[in-house]
């Protein structure tokens, strides 16, 4: 039986009742792909995911690729590969890139809600996959040279990597030291070693492209300190004819050099590689020009949407695993009953905590997913702006703010979520491998670190998406929150929940504005600045809750419309919606004004503790 238990009903419930999505499908960029062939296509995509992709989760698990370093080798299990081959003939992924590339493009809810569940079942089958969406990046970058290599890479099907990390620089990027010395043929040779690097090695495909982060030398005005002094490297593991594609045989000088051993997505080889150590490593400069940190983050921002996406889509999966555990196994009596020691035993949906684990579940599970939803409806809005020639700055700023929402709230969230609700509901069968929650805590804390930790995120949150954009993201949102609870949502029956809404907006934006003024005193007094940074992880996770639950609440009136009709078969997922959303406001929001004053009570004490004493 499946591991995966996917929730098609609600991604359709989120792409075509609460973001409408049917208005964009079939129109302007999107021609190809209407309403009907999403929804066909999704439902190719749960079969593949819950029967194809699935079926090697627990084996690659098992038994995880080991490394050979005298070949600098990694072969994934046969029964990997099986799965990655089933998803690359698929073909969906062409609905990720554009059409010079051999692609459909379809609008990013779509592609996130296919990839929810690719994620959810298997998730280093898409990473490893991955390679003609790194392509798109090089084609949109690129030169006629890269343009070319890129049209090659997904022709080829080969894998690609975004090389960043160092053991001297994790989070901070720009610590790196790997250099870039140019050639008298106008390419460059690549020196350093980098660390932590996904995808850098496997059987599965015959060629890598590594984007390799380097600090060019001798170039007048390039190569300076920190992440501005970066540039981008296409580096492949093997030297090819850049005409054809053809292999020449000769191995380019980047070796994988080690394979980590981790806790969980042990398939997912995480290398360390070593340029320029045996033989020159050699790289041409994409597009020809020194942007690469900001060339690198078109695939980190497309990245922490994916490991946001991730994260959730495990803990959807870990609760429905849950709910199906916690139907079936009877334990105890009902608590009315808890005196009477010859009362029947009930299943344990009947113990008010139980319930109380479940709903906290399913209400995070499917206000994430909306979560997703509504960040990838903005992608939808920058596509359509583009394919008629046009920006539209609203929507990439909207876009840019809930980026580090989707990966670091929705991360730690599910994350925790999978540990303390998930797992727990199981009793000690939890702890089993026999079920697969062990591997679903195991494989999403990884959610928390890649991709900037949520530390990295909360910080991107507020200097960034916040303060640098002068609000204006923030405003919409906030705007846009402030509509719904002047409306008459939910008829009534929502009136309580508009209200802890309205007040749980209030508090996270007077953390918005303590921080604000914590930002400006430092100006006078810059160790004010430590008591921003005490509360950046916490505004993230405050604002993230204020928006799922709106989501929610969204999600909410649309269900009490269809109750309010003739809802069929659907009556039990509507009130679902409904219940959720109502136990969220409830249960979470609250919190969000002792965060608040937790916030205004931080002071410099705790910068100003001697190490030693910690
Ligand atoms: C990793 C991979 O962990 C894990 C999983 C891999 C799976 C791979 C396969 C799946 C991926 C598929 C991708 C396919 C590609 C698809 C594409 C489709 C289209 N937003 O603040 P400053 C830029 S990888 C945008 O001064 P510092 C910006 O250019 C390792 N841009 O930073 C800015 O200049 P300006 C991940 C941003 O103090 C410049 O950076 N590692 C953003 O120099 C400098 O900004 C990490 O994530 C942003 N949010 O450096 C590192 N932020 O301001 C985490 C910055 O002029 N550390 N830029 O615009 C950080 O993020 C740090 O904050 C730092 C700080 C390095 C940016
Ligand atoms: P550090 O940066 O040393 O952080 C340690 C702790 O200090 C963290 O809790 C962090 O939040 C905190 N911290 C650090 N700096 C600050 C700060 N300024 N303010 C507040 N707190 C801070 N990298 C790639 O380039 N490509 C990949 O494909 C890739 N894949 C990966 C796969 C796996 C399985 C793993 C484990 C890592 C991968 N990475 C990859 C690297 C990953 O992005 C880094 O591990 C991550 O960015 C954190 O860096 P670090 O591990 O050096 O931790």
């Amino acid at each position: 039986m499946s591991h995966y238990q996917s929730n098609l009903r609600d991604i359709e419930f989120n792409l075509f009742e609460l973001f409408k999505r049917d208005e964009v499908l079939g129109t302007g960029p999107f021609a190809e792909v209407d309403a009907d062939t999403a929804r066909e296509v999704l439902a190719e995509v749960d079969r593949i995911a819950r029967e194809d992709l699935a079926a090697s989760y627990v084996d690659s698990d098992r038994n995880p690729p080991v490394f050979d370093p005298t070949a600098s080798t990694a072969p994934v299990p046969a029964s990997f590969k099986a799965s990655y081959d089933a998803w690359m003939e698929s073909e969906f992924w062409r609905l990720q890139i554009p059409e010079a590339l051999g692609g459909t493009p379809a609008p990013s809810t779509l592609n996130w809600a296919i990839a929810e569940m690719v994620l959810g079942s298997n998730a280093p089958v898409w990473m490893y996959a991955a390679g003609p969406s790194f392509a798109s990046v090089v084609e949109r970058n690129g030169n006629e040279r890269d343009k070319r290599i890129a049209e090659l890479m997904v022709e080829k099907g080969w894998g690609a990597t975004m090389v960043l990390t160092e053991p001297d620089a994790g989070s901070d990027v720009g610590a790196g030291r790997t250099k870039a010395t140019q050639q008298a043929d106008g390419s460059w040779h690549i020196e350093g070693v980098k660390r932590f690097i996904t995808s850098a090695e496997s059987d599965l495909q015959d060629n890598i492209m590594h984007l390799v982060l380097a600090r060019p030398v001798g170039v007048e005005g390039h190569g300076g300190p920190g992440t501005k002094g970066l540039s981008l490297f296409l580096v492949p593991k093997y030297h090819f004819d850049h005409s054809t594609g053809e292999l020449t045989g000769e191995r380019n000088g980047v070796y994988v050099t080690n394979v980590e051993h981790k806790m969980g997505i042990k398939v997912s080889n995480t290398c360390e590689l070593t340029f320029g150590e045996k033989h020159p490593a050699q790289g041409w400069l994409l597009g020809e020009v020194h942007n690469g940190i900001a060339q690198m983050f078109q695939v980190i921002e497309n990245a922490r949407m994916m490991v946001g996406t991730k994260a959730i889509a495990t803990l959807s999966t870990g609760y429905l695993n849950a709910l199906e555990y916690a139907k079936s196994r009877v334990q105890g009596a009902d608590l009315t009953q808890s005196g009477d020691k010859t009362a029947p035993r009930v299943t344990i949906t009947h113990h008010p905590d139980v319930r109380r684990s479940l709903m906290t579940q399913k209400s995070f599970a499917e206000g994430m997913r909306s979560l997703v939803m509504y960040a990838a409806s903005w992608q939808d809005r920058v596509m359509v702006a583009q394919h008629a020639g046009e920006e539209d700055k609203l929507a990439e700023a909207v876009n840019d703010l809930l980026l580090p929402i989707v990966k670091g709230y929705g991360s730690e969230r599910s994350w925790v979520l999978l540990g303390t609700e998930s797992l727990q509901t199981f009793g000690g069968s939890g702890f089993l491998q026999e079920y697969p929650i062990e591997q679903y805590v195991r494989d999403a804390k990884i959610d928390t670190l890649y991709e900037g930790t949520t530390a990295i995120q909360g910080q991107d949150f507020f200097f960034r998406k916040i303060v640098k954009d002068q609000g204006t993201a923030l405003g919409h949102v906030a705007e846009e929150i402030k509509g719904f609870l002047a409306s008459e949502a939910g008829n009534g029956r929502l009136k309580e929940e508009r209200e802890l809404l309205g007040r749980a907006l209030e508090d996270a934006n007077a953390m918005v504005g303590l921080m604000i003024n914590d930002l400006m005193s430092a100006q006078e007094e810059v160790r004010n600045l430590y008591k921003v940074g005490l509360n950046t992880s916490r505004l993230l996770m405050a604002l993230g809750d204020v928006v799922t639950a709106w989501l929610l609440l969204r999600g909410a009136e649309v269900a009490l419309t269809k109750l309010g009709g003739d809802a069929g078969k659907d009556q039990a997922f509507y009130e679902g919606k409904v219940a959720s959303a109502k136990f969220f406001c409830h249960e979470v929001l609250p919190s969000i004004r002792a965060e608040l004053k937790k916030a205004q009570t931080v002071d410099l004490d705790l910068m100003d503790l001697d190490e030693a004493a910690f």
